[in-house]
């Protein structure tokens, strides 16, 4: 059957789309909405035709699986081309959403109408492009160009009341869609009037044209969170041209800007981030079959930075919230940081404080672990150790009722441990939250040797239902994510050692991309824990314990890699430090020398890349780019390059190999030889993406 049909509803033609899962404009529903264009016309008689979608949601955008291949006509602006030159009034009718293509297809029509609860927007800028189907201009026609500049250059997703507002959409439809969107099309045909197309339509066009300040203000601050990606620059300069730039050359330009970054490595990168994350949602043993538990209410233990974090993005969620701690002084400083933290983003979002209110009821404070009694899903985040996280887990097989989720958010330690003193080990795994709790999209679920499919599965569940990005991964010390930072965090003190300074460093790996140097990053996070860490274990970093021994624990004492302002964030080289640093490599009789950016980098990035090959082939990763949806959303790795495997994969995986092998030898360390899973693929000219590993 044809994925797009029409049919009469008295003096209207109503096409409707039908292409599962997201009506995408796949070449079979380009060439089809122009088929029953020309065969609505051809048959007469029609006063106005209703364009609707079936299924969950009206076009989301053209179809990305056919990027890169050839073109194949009707392009989708021949189609809009077809719409806003139809001889009878075209209604868009929306329902779900209007994304990319999907809302230039809409814009293309006469009208807009949507159910209330519709979104629209302009995502390409997330897959690293413009929109290219004349989006960028025909938007700020639509809604005026700095309204436009703001939605192009986030992409995000816009409600339908805000449409309406600005004059996007027509008539908010209550009800039945498609016939609210038929007696809105008889209302416009029988009015006599002239239909708006927005090809002619430069009303909106005429404020900022005398005067651009509120323009420029909005490029200005839209593009100061571009973060080195092509795609949001591109997308303000193509809307900039919307203001007085004829639309046709403006097309054009927008076009050969689309073309230039779909074949670009940012827009691939990009791509496959998208690709990546709806993969990491198929966890291997878990299908379809598998039904996630019920969670009503959680029960979070411990109200410090973390347990605290974590209450807060269950109650954000709506989800009863049981904190427990050991006293009430520890419940009443917990509770008092989660609500200013509430308040906070209150203010800063503008939203009625009043709202904290109803957030913090979900909140139950209790004294005493046989308050999990209720909770459907238990998180733990009390001190990281092993024989005290033991003891607690003990007591929760205790307490907790019958097939509640058991979950550990610790960042190292072996949830199979945990889990063998429990008889439900079944029901146990980890949830691993990335600080801030509240903020960081990433959360690692940790699948123990006996976790149950279905307690997985409620895992995902209700990760996703938080508004997470939730990525399973195998039991092993750190983890995907941490257990590659290791690597990093090693190279970061050899390269202090050898010679480097430490904003050389942090200048390479923001120059890379990154928001943050490991080492500004270390002052943030407070260096005192890895100090303790090492203690504990019987290591020694010169460099960073003697930072440590000098009462420089980063940001919170002013003092760490570098010094900071009372008050304010930004590090400021420190003559002390770097003395500290110089003393170092005296005493470990290291010859301090010049070392390149290139060296900086390679062993910055690739010993990560290494390790990701190990915890590929010891499965503690489904597919490699999972260990990607971990670093983009956990680590700020630069989205614009995909993730360290796609990254590897970009760079050439020999290339990699020989680097390694080159710095293994130059600072005689065995671990920085290539993993062997990476000297297989390069030998036989493969990247990671082709490695199908089968379960984490
Ligand atoms: C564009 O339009 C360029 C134009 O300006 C110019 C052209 C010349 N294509 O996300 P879900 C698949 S660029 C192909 O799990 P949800 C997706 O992979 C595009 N496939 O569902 C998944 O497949 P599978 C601009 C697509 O309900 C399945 O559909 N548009 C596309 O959580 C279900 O997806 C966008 O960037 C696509 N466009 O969310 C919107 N979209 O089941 C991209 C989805 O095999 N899409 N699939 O894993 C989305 O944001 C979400 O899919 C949406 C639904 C919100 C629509």
């Amino acid at each position: 059957m044809s994925v797009v049909t029409s049919a009469r509803h008295g003096d209207i033609a109503v096409i409707s789309i039908n292409s599962p899962p997201v009506n995408a404009l796949s070449h079979a529903v380009r060439a089809g909405i122009a088929e029953q264009l020309t065969k609505i016309k051809s048959d007469g008689g029609a006063k106005a035709i209703v364009l609707i979608c079936d299924g969950r949601t009206f076009v989301a955008g053209a179809d990305i699986t056919e990027f890169g291949k050839p073109p194949q006509a009707p392009g989708l602006s021949d189609v809009i081309a077809m719409l806003e030159t139809n001889a009878v009034p075209v209604v868009a009718a929306i329902h779900g959403t209007a994304l990319g293509g999907g809302l230039e297809l809409a814009l293309g029509c006469h009208y807009r109408v949507a159910s209330p609860d519709a979104k629209w927007g302009l995502p390409e800028v997330k897959l690293g492009l413009v929109p290219g189907a004349g989006g960028t201009q025909r938007l700020p026609r639509a809604i005026g160009p700095a309204e436009a500049l703001k939605v192009i250059v986030t992409g995000a997703h816009q409600p339908a009341k805000l449409g309406h507002q600005l004059g996007l959409i027509a008539e908010l439809v209550e009800g039945d869609l498609k016939a609210g969107a038929i007696a809105f099309a008889q209302k416009v045909a029988a009015s006599g009037k002239a239909h708006p197309s927005l090809r002619d339509d430069t009303s909106k066009l005429t404020a900022t044209r005398a005067d651009r300040s509120a323009f420029d203000a909005t490029l200005t601050e839209v593009l100061s969170k571009s973060r080195g990606l092509e795609a949001p620059v591109a997308c303000a300069e193509c809307v900039k041209l919307s203001i007085d730039t004829p639309l046709d050359e403006a097309l054009k330009a927008e076009r050969a800007t689309f073309l230039r970054l779909v074949a670009g490595d940012q827009s691939k990168a990009q791509r496959h981030l998208f690709f990546a994350e709806r993969e990491a949602a198929r966890v291997p043993g878990v299908g379809p079959d598998v039904k996630p538990r019920k969670v009503d209410r959680v029960a979070v233990l411990g109200a410090g930075t973390m347990g605290g974090g974590i209450a807060m993005c269950f109650a954000s969620a709506g989800i009863q919230v049981t904190l427990i701690e050991q006293s009430d002084d520890n419940l009443k400083r917990g509770l008092g940081i989660i609500r200013k933290n509430y308040e906070a983003s209150a203010k800063r979002q503008g939203r009625d404080i009043a709202g904290v209110d109803k957030i913090m009821a979900l909140i139950t404070p209790k004294v005493g672990l046989e308050h999990v009694a209720d909770a459907d899903m238990i998180v733990e985040a009390v001190f990281e150790e092993m024989a005290l996280k033991k003891t607690v887990f003990t007591a929760l097989d205790k307490y907790a009722k019958p097939g509640c989720v058991i979950a550990s958010n610790t960042s190292y330690l072996d949830i199979d441990a945990m889990a063998a003193v429990t008889k439900r080990p079944g029901d146990v795994l980890g949830m691993h939250f990335f600080s801030p709790a509240n903020v960081m999209k990433l959360l690692e679920i940790v699948r123990a040797k006996a976790t149950a499919p279905d307690a997985l599965a409620t895992a995902m569940a209700i990760g996703r239902r938080i508004g997470k990005v939730p990525v399973v991964v195998g039991v092993c010390h750190g983890f995907v994510g941490n257990r590659m930072l290791a690597q990093r965090s090693k190279q970061t003190e050899l390269l202090l050692l050898e010679g480097a300074l430490p904003h050389e460093i942090d200048a390479v790996v923001t120059g890379f991309g990154f928001p943050m140097g490991p080492l500004a990053m270390g002052d943030l996070a407070g260096l005192d824990v890895g100090f303790r860490s090492r203690k504990d274990r019987g290591v020694r970093a010169e460099i960073a314990d003697t930072i440590c021994e000098a009462g420089r624990f980063g940001q919170k004492t002013l003092k760490g890699y570098y010094r900071y302002e009372e008050g304010r964030r930004t590090p400021i080289r420190d003559p002390e430090v770097e003395a500290i640093i110089v003393n170092a490599s005296k005493k470990l009789g290291v010859t301090r020398r010049q070392i390149s950016e290139q060296e900086i980098l390679g062993r910055m990035i690739y010993p990560m890349i290494n390790e990701g090959a190990r915890i590929l082939e010891e499965g503690v990763a489904a597919r490699a780019s999972d260990i990607d949806i971990v670093w983009i959303n956990g680590y700020g790795f630069p989205m614009g390059k995909g993730g360290p495997m796609h990254y590897a994969d970009a760079v050439g995986l020999a290339k990699i190999r020989d680097d390694l092998a080159h710095f293994a030898k130059l600072t005689n360390d065995p671990t920085l030889e290539p993993a062997p899973l990476l000297v297989k693929l390069a030998a036989e000219g493969k990247g990671f993406a082709s490695y199908k590993p089968g379960k984490a």
